[in-house]
């Protein structure tokens, strides 16, 4: 039940909320929009939302707030709670201490739900005032072929656009129409700045998004490639689904909020400085902005996410349920450790400023933040998008360096198992989610007849399971994962070798 003293957010009671909830100090009904983002998540909530925040606190200028776009249904529901609280949330940072910090954000002016009205999200894009079209789409939405990296032309929903370009429903239609208008107007373009996680963000988004337009207008696509910026970047920062526990702690601190969000205190945004346009000056609240981004996205992407990827398969398969769980189970922890120094550490770049180990470090103890309360579940959806990205660069620079591979082929072993069972090696049912989970579960129930049948699924896996070196690591730990060896004794065997 809501307590009495709990106050329903909106712009009107800003006021009232108690003083352990800090607001904006910037007059949030003045907020314009000189930003649309695409894909309004937690994470974007939680990060870039966070940064605009921070930057209309720190100079007043508010000419860079956010109109949100959602592209799927599944959207809906958040538009339809963040617009009756005057597009307004509560951002919680949980700190290991126990410490819980909460915000309420004023970065969003709007959420519009693409579908409704698409020629509405076109303007938007195409109007003068918008300077930055943000994107956070997850892996799997920038639509490429993850082994040979090019644009998917035969998907429906690209097909649809390129016989409704004023009525499109991907990103890369709403894109074309808005930098049309704009080159039509004589106005100078907006940037596109991806915040997805993914090894050259900007350059994948741009290589997609020329290779659509090409389908439908070679001197268009010249223009785009000219004109407009698509700078790459290297984000950061967990942030867990949010659940109905976040919801009530938030009515107990006196605030009511339908869908706020929560995080750790850690935050990193690393940007390419190349805009089309004016950008906010986000270097004067933590953000970095350098001439090459890749050796960062780098380091993020190989020790960070495909680390998250080692907890969430092998701790899945082991029957833990949370991140901070895996990293209590010593045996796990000894393997994710283990991995990053044998098997990602050698591929990396120098990095300025950071020391490789400091960073595995921090890592682990961001990890093992109790609070946080990450799932193994939101780790494991969509794995045929991430680990391609995440892990399998990896293993082939290992494989070029003759390269300690056997700790990721654990990994893909655990997710074969995962893949096929749909349960942990204890029989507790698992959350399957991914785009492609009929054809791995049909690639991973041959494992009996076929060990090597998972890895020949070359849409994830390219040539992998012809490659002997990781055949011969790889054959040994599914043949024992199969035959009911516990996972977790498996890789403590790897580690004593
Ligand atoms: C996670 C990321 O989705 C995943 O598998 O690794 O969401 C991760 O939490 C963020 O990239 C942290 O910045």
């Amino acid at each position: 039940m809501q307590p009495q003293s709990c106050i329903s957010l909106g712009r009107d009671k800003l006021n009232q909320l108690p003083e352990h909830i800090a607001i904006p100090g910037y007059p949030v009904e003045n907020v314009t929009a000189g930003i649309v983002h695409v894909g309004v998540g937690g994470f974007h909530r939680s990060h870039e939302a966070m940064y605009v925040d921070a930057i209309m606190e720190k100079t007043g200028d508010l000419s860079w707030g956010i109109c949100g776009v959602g592209l799927r249904e599944g959207d809906r529901r958040m538009q339809g709670i963040l617009a009756a609280q005057d597009h307004l949330y509560t951002l919680v940072e949980k700190h290991p201490s126990g410490e819980h910090k909460a915000r309420v954000i004023g970065a969003m002016t709007d959420f519009l739900m693409a579908a409704d009205d698409p020629t509405r999200v076109i303007n938007q894009m195409a109007s003068e005032d918008t300077k930055i079209v943000s994107l956070t789409i997850t892996e799997g939405g920038y639509n490429f072929d993850p082994t040979t990296g090019d644009f998917i032309a035969s998907n429906e929903d690209v097909q649809f656009d390129l016989a409704n370009p004023g009525a499109p429903k991907t990103v890369f239609g709403f894109l074309t129409a808005a930098l049309k208008q704009r080159k039509a107007a004589g106005q100078t373009p907006f940037t596109i700045m991806s915040c997805d996680n993914i090894q050259h963000n900007g350059d994948v988004l741009k290589k997609m998004l020329l290779s659509f337009i090409r389908l439908s207008d070679g001197a268009f696509a010249s223009w785009v490639e000219e004109n407009v910026c698509f700078p790459n970047s290297m984000v950061d920062r967990i942030t867990p689904a949010t659940v109905d526990a976040d919801r009530e702690k938030l009515q107990e601190m006196g605030i009511s909020d339908g869908w706020p969000v929560v995080c750790e205190p850690f935050h990193q945004w690393i940007i390419e400085d190349k805009f089309s346009d004016t950008r906010p000056l986000w270097e004067q609240v933590g953000a970095q902005f350098v001439p090459d981004v890749a050796p960062y996205e780098k380091l993020k992407l190989r020790m960070l996410n495909a680390g998250h990827s080692v907890l969430g398969l092998v701790g899945s398969v082991a029957g833990l349920d949370t991140i901070h769980g895996a990293m209590a189970e010593p045996k796990l922890r000894a393997l994710l450790s283990a991995f990053m120094s044998l098997e990602v550490m050698p591929t990396l770049d120098s990095v300025d400023g950071i020391d490789v180990e400091d960073y595995k470090g921090v890592l682990l103890s961001r990890f093992a933040n109790p609070y946080i309360k990450d799932a193994l579940s939101r780790i494991c959806l969509e794995s045929s998008a991430k680990i391609p990205v995440f892990l399998l660069p990896t293993v082939k620079d290992n494989l070029a360096q003759n390269g300690h591979i056997q700790l990721s082929a654990l990994t893909i072993a655990a997710w074969c198992y995962y893949s096929d069972k749909h349960t942990s090696e204890d029989g507790k049912p698992l959350q399957v989610q991914d785009a492609m989970s009929e054809q791995l579960h049909q690639a991973a129930a041959n494992t009996g007849h076929d060990p090597l049948s998972f890895v020949k699924l070359e849409a994830v896996f390219g040539q992998l399971a012809e490659v002997e070196a990781f055949r011969n690591a790889y054959l040994p730990l599914v043949k024992r994962v199969y035959n009911g060896e516990p996972i977790l004794d498996i890789a403590t065997s790897l580690l004593s070798l």
